[in-house]
């Protein structure tokens, strides 16, 4: 096996004998042979697609498959068996219908993905190690691949989260197939690339704003919530991921049956949601962010509902409790099946499960804010601007993201405490539980860490950023006192690094660790073109966020 797609990754080169996540060698290398055939499938869509023939059902089976794929969300190789003879089957009718209704293919013209087939699972992970990416031969352009391919796999999956509540964009689907396509095409330059990693950034944000829109749309508005972290003393379910719709369906089928709710790592968001606000049962947040699984299912007693990314492989002292849905799966564990005619998903033996349970050990108690969106944010847009240009706000630090085991993330937790008392913290994703639960208390009626939610709530925080631009009438968002202090572990984030780059975003510091998949030279182009820097230590960042926050032309000086 070799997958370099996330931030721990091995000695920060490569998984090479077993993933650190989890993943053995057969599931890594029959993922490799699924998305070499995703990109044959997508060539095969985008000539389609070039004779007017658009085939809506596979670009999303190609957008599943890219998310399933994710680091942490499925390590079942026989179910990705299916899909990979699934694939065949699509490519044969979308083959039959080009040749019906344009004429016949140039089948010497086409790429090996896009024509290689197999009957037998032994030939499947036989050809995996001809086909990974390792086997690009120069390495800025294996790394430009990797880069656009990760970036386009976090595309997917927050497609596929939109798609689900009934919100599509083609241009979005589209690009998902084009970029796909174009890793296979030797013909493509480093420039080439790159233009290609920048729209994805481009793409990156639209799909955040159609996500957005798609939650806000159907669930209201997030506002500003205390969540509960402590328990009650009932049976109960808890919910992990990004899933918004299958919480909603578990909150509706749970109702009257005497078990309570409970959210975990990306799910947290949830409570802000005025839909929610009516289920007496949805009680609060239990536990942190995902990597801390082991310890906290452990505690929760009660069933596990895993929507998306991420999931731990389980412990046996929970695995019988822990159910997976829609693309996560995880051999031996019970999956809850999909929707059938638009009906909801079926909960019931999850929710019978959950009244046998004991109710969960208390691991915390108080509060946590969230549900600082852009609505919210905005809607106090001039008393932050008044609180700027009186000095009271010296500037923000974004630092979203995500979080995960690295030693080095005690950083983000220190930085946090560190940053002077008249800087904000703005954060989205599972990074936040590094400081969400210190008291870095309020600026005048604004709290110190405004959360926006989950990961792809990120959006929120780049059209913060482009608002106030537009309010103050700052011509460059770099002259913003906003500095930006991202961490990264899965492939969602490299989509909101893309995005921030495309929009113009300089001097970013991204860690714990650089990406592995990063050539020297494309490492290097970042940092002449955006700046972007390493994480360094706390003291040096500080101080050097404070700089880049009192150089922003729009900052009293400070005394
Ligand atoms: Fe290693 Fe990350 Fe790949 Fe898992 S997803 S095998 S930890 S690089
Ligand atoms: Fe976290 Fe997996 Fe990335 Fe959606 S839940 S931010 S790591």
């Amino acid at each position: 096996m070799y997958c370099d797609q996330c931030q721990e990754t091995l000695s920060n080169e490569a998984c090479t004998d077993t993933g650190v996540c989890g993943k053995d060698a057969q599931t890594s290398n029959i993922q490799d042979l699924f998305v070499w055939e995703l990109r044959g499938l997508a060539y095969l869509a985008e000539e389609a697609r070039a004779e007017g023939i658009v085939d809506g059902d596979l670009r999303v089976f190609i957008a599943e498959g890219l998310f399933s794929t994710i680091t942490n969300v499925n390590f079942d190789p026989e179910w990705f068996e299916e899909q990979i003879r699934e694939g065949f089957e699509r490519r044969r009718n979308l083959r039959e219908r080009y040749e019906r209704e344009v004429g016949p293919i140039d089948e010497a013209a086409l790429p090996e993905a896009a024509t290689w087939e197999a009957a037998e699972s032994a030939a499947f992970y036989e050809k995996a190690p001809e086909i990974g990416v390792q086997t690009t031969e120069n390495e800025d352009i294996q790394s430009l691949r990797g880069l656009l391919t990760y970036g386009i796999k976090g595309i997917a999956a927050y497609a596929d989260h939109a798609y689900v509540l009934g919100e599509q964009k083609d241009e979005v689907f589209a690009f998902v197939q084009r970029g796909l396509a174009a890793t296979l095409d030797d013909e493509l330059s480093v420039d080439d690339l790159i233009g290609l990693v920048l729209e994805a950034g481009e793409i990156g944000t639209e799909v955040m704003a159609a996500l957005d829109e798609a939650h806000t749309s159907t669930y209201g508005h997030p506002e500003p919530t205390e969540v509960d972290i402590g328990v009650r003393d009932r049976p109960t379910v808890l919910v992990s991921g990004h899933g918004l719709k299958d919480l909603e369906e578990l909150l509706e089928q749970t109702e009257g049956e005497g078990v309570d709710v409970y959210t975990h790592g990306e799910m947290l968001p949830a409570h802000a949601y005025p839909a929610f606000e009516e289920y007496d049962h949805f009680v609060g947040n239990y536990g942190n962010a995902w990597w801390q699984q082991h310890e906290e299912l452990e505690a929760f007693n009660g069933p596990v509902l895993m929507t998306t990314n991420c999931l731990v492989p389980p412990k046996d002292s929970y695995a019988g409790r822990t159910y997976t849905t829609g693309v996560v799966r995880f051999p031996g564990l019970p999956h809850v099946e999909g929707r059938v005619d638009g009906g909801q998903k079926d909960f019931s033996a999850l929710i019978e499960h959950a009244k046998e349970t004991e109710p969960p050990e208390q691991i915390e108690t108080g509060t946590v804010p969230n549900g600082f969106t852009h609505d919210a944010v905005l809607s106090r847009v001039d008393d932050i601007i008044e609180a700027i240009q009186a000095g009271d706000i010296r500037g923000f630090v974004v630092m979203g993201g995500c979080d995960g085991r690295h030693p080095k993330r005690e950083y983000y937790t220190e930085m946090a405490e560190s940053l002077p008392d008249d800087v904000i913290i703005l954060t989205a994703g599972c990074a936040k539980y590094r400081y969400n639960k210190l008291d870095l208390g309020d600026i005048g009626e604004i709290p110190r860490v405004l959360d926006a939610g989950q990961c792809n709530d990120s959006y929120s925080l780049l059209k913060i950023a482009m608002e106030l631009q537009a309010a103050l009438g700052v011509e460059d968002i770099n002259d913003l006192p906003i500095a930006y202090d991202i961490a990264w572990y899965e492939q969602k984030a490299v989509t909101v690094l893309l995005a921030l780059l495309r929009q113009g975003v300089e001097g970013i510091r991204l860690g714990p660790t650089l990406p592995a998949f990063l050539s020297e030279n494309v490492a290097e182009l970042l940092v002449e073109e955006f700046d972007i820097k390493p994480v360094d230590s706390v003291e040096s960042d500080r101080e050097a966020i404070i700089e880049e926050l009192e150089s922003s032309p729009l900052v009293a000086p400070s005394m």
